[in-house]
């Protein structure tokens, strides 16, 4: 039944029924619903009433005009030899019509009410037959309807592109039983952290293992975008969840929708999402995942509409409007974050022969290249309004880290074809072994951070990642300094080791100093957490892959073992305050980077090489892995999506 067949009775509209929540305490979905049987009642017993009025008033109509309200309203006709004014085959009623066919079209007009009205009772009676759920599943299709259509508008076809050389995404398995149990547990240790997900977090974006809720923080904005959902992907794809991989497929084809008022990191959601989605297409061929991709970069290219080009830190999905954190010096954006796009969206330029992501962050290489840096180093902060650098902090932990790794992967990518991101590496590393590497007086070898001239001693859990990054860089490094890269990777995975083993849990701290007798042990009590970050673990793995020192599976595994003990409980894996305390408190946060890298570097440590070689696969900074573009000059101006 529609208003508009009632309209003609009053000749307004009926006023809005106004039922107070307080009338359904219910859900709001069922409150829609109450108010929709409650319309239909009153509408069912104000066409009954019509009809009495109808049928029961006396019929005036031989006396005077037959008035249903009609004065204004057109009606159909199609003589207007008696003097009616033809307005565009309508006639307006009233104005000189003999009385017989007047009277004719009345009856006629009368009999067509009488019949819309019977079908409307009929269809009142019908829907009131159906029992609420059948009323909510209708409600519920015509709302799938909406979704597929928007759906529809939104994959735009891509074109097709030949595949990279996608090999060595299966097994893995250790002949070795001790590795193989070792890997076991990790798997297990996944399915633990992914069921509980599952249960008590599914479409959140991370879970509080401890609360058994949803959790959630200001890098995905307010919105559910499923985080651990799109991050874990991969990782469950190369351990053989395949169960769990689809469910996770089916939730991102049917709930990830971008279309939300909401201001995200442009960083965070490039590397998890952006990353995520392009190793699960690339792993397991579902187009779904590369649509995603495709849709969400869309969202994150107005972050780029700034004077020079270079993003904003945040970006609102909806609106486009983009700005940067509070806390960052003078309104600047981060380096880390800035410069953390190549990979993905070299990729995405790929993918749809599309070159707006190519051109963007090429934009962004040149704007850096033409920059003076003090001292040859690349300080964290950037103003994307001026173009000028802001405070002179350099870091290879927090706020640098990873724009040093994407210059090396851009390079390794590129099957070593992009040669000036790979100098530009070379220049950056050899500024930060001259100003930031030192080794302390117990003889460990750190990474400090520069501030305004000055050395801080004091290294990051982040920056730990860099051991695994000057070893993967070894090989190609300028003056052939193979062994020497490969060395200081060592010696890094050595003091990032000690770190951990310094501390009761044997787990890592988030910051550790090299001061005043102090080495690699966190001093402030705000620096003594960990929050299950893999930079070690990605460290380990690297070295394991290039030397085979058993060392690196050794600690891995301490590492498995403190994790499983200290961070595990019932509803999944939790941070911990205080590694230096032996009854740690829970931070009740499971990240989604604990499923997307640790979990997996840990995989990989007791997984054979084949599994995702390194001369096949490039991983992006939340442990993504992307394949290597063999196909010459892909990412350069020989391929046509580029030119
Ligand atoms: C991850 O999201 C990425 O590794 C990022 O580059 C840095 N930090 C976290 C994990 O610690």
């Amino acid at each position: 039944m529609t208003t508009p067949a009632l309209l003609p009775l009053s000749g307004r509209r009926l006023p809005p029924l106004n039922l107070g929540a307080s009338a359904f305490p219910h859900h709001r979905a069922t409150l829609r619903l109450s108010e929709k049987f409650i319309l239909l009642l009153i509408l069912s017993a104000f066409i009954t009433l019509c009809f009495g009025a109808f049928f029961f008033l006396p019929d005036s109509s031989k006396h005077k005009r037959f008035d249903l309200g009609l004065e204004d309203v057109l009606i159909p006709h199609v003589d207007t030899s008696k003097g009616g004014k033809n307005l565009g085959g309508f006639l307006i009623h009233g104005q000189g019509h003999d009385e017989h066919r007047h009277r004719e079209e009345e009856e006629r007009l009368r009999n067509k009410i009488r019949a819309d009205h019977e079908k409307a009772l009929e269809e009142a009676k019908e829907k009131l037959k159906k029992s609420r759920d059948e009323i909510q599943a209708e409600i519920q299709t015509e709302k799938n309807k909406v979704v597929q259509e928007l759906k529809k508008k939104d994959s735009k076809p891509l074109p097709p592109v030949p595949l990279p050389n996608l090999i060595g995404i299966n097994s893995g398995e250790p002949a070795d039983l001790d590795i193989r149990e070792k890997r076991n547990k990790v798997k297990e240790m996944m399915k633990h952290a992914w069921d509980n997900y599952r249960q008590y977090g599914w479409g959140h974006n991370e879970l509080k293992p401890i609360a058994r809720k949803g959790h959630s923080t200001n890098i995905f904005g307010n919105s559910q975008m499923g985080a651990t959902i799109v991050d874990a992907l991969d990782t469950l794809y190369i351990m053989g969840l395949h169960d769990e991989f689809r469910e996770g497929q089916e939730w991102i084809d049917k709930n990830l929708d971008f279309s939300v008022n909401s201001e995200v990191s442009v960083f965070e959601v490039n590397i998890r999402f952006i990353g995520g989605l392009l190793a699960a297409y690339y792993l397991s061929g579902q187009e779904v995942f590369k649509i995603k991709a495709v849709q969400l970069a869309g969202k994150l290219l107005p972050a780029f509409n700034t004077p020079t080009g270079i993003p904003w830190a945040m970006v609102n999905l909806k609106s486009g409007v983009g700005r940067n954190w509070g806390w960052a010096s003078a309104g600047s954006s981060i380096l880390a974050e800035f410069g953390t796009l190549h990979m993905e969206f070299v990729h995405l330029s790929y993918l749809t022969g599309d070159p707006v992501y190519y051109n963007k962050v090429m934009h962004i290489r040149k704007l850096l290249q033409k920059m003076d840096r003090p001292n040859g180093l690349y300080p964290n902060y950037l103003n994307p309004r001026t173009g000028r650098w802001g405070q002179h902090h350099t870091s290879v932990g927090g706020l640098g880290d990873s724009f040093y790794e994407y210059l090396l992967k851009a390079w390794l990518m590129s099957d070593k074809m992009d040669t000036e991101a790979r100098k530009m590496y070379d220049d950056a590393i050899e500024a930060i072994e001259k100003h930031l590497i030192r080794k302390s007086n117990g003889g460990l070898t750190f990474i400090g951070e520069w501030k305004n001239g000055h050395l801080e001693r004091k290294m990051g859990h982040l920056t730990c990642f860099a051991g695994g990054m000057f070893a993967l860089g070894a090989d190609g490094s300028r003056d052939d300094k193979a062994g020497h890269y490969l060395q200081l990777g060592a010696e890094i995975a050595h003091t990032c080791h000690e770190s951990y083993d310094r501390t009761t849990l044997k787990l890592g701290p988030e910051a550790f100093k090299f001061d005043g007798g102090v080495e690699a042990v966190a001093v402030r009590q705000n620096e003594k957490y960990y929050i299950l970050r893999p930079e070690v673990i990605e460290t380990y793995w690297y070295m394991w892959r290039f030397t085979h020192d058993p060392k690196y599976r050794q600690w891995g595994w301490e590492a498995t073992q403190a994790i499983d003990k200290y961070c595990r409980v019932s509803g999944g894996f939790s941070g911990v305050k205080d590694v230096y305390s032996s009854s740690p408190t829970y931070d009740d946060v499971q990240q989604s980077f604990f499923l997307a890298e640790t979990l997996k570097y840990l995989y990989l440590l007791f997984s054979n090489d084949d599994l995702l070689p390194l001369d096949n696969w490039v991983f992006n900074t939340e442990a993504h892995p992307l394949p290597v573009l063999h196909l010459a000059n892909t990412t350069l101006s020989g391929n046509p999506a580029y030119r």
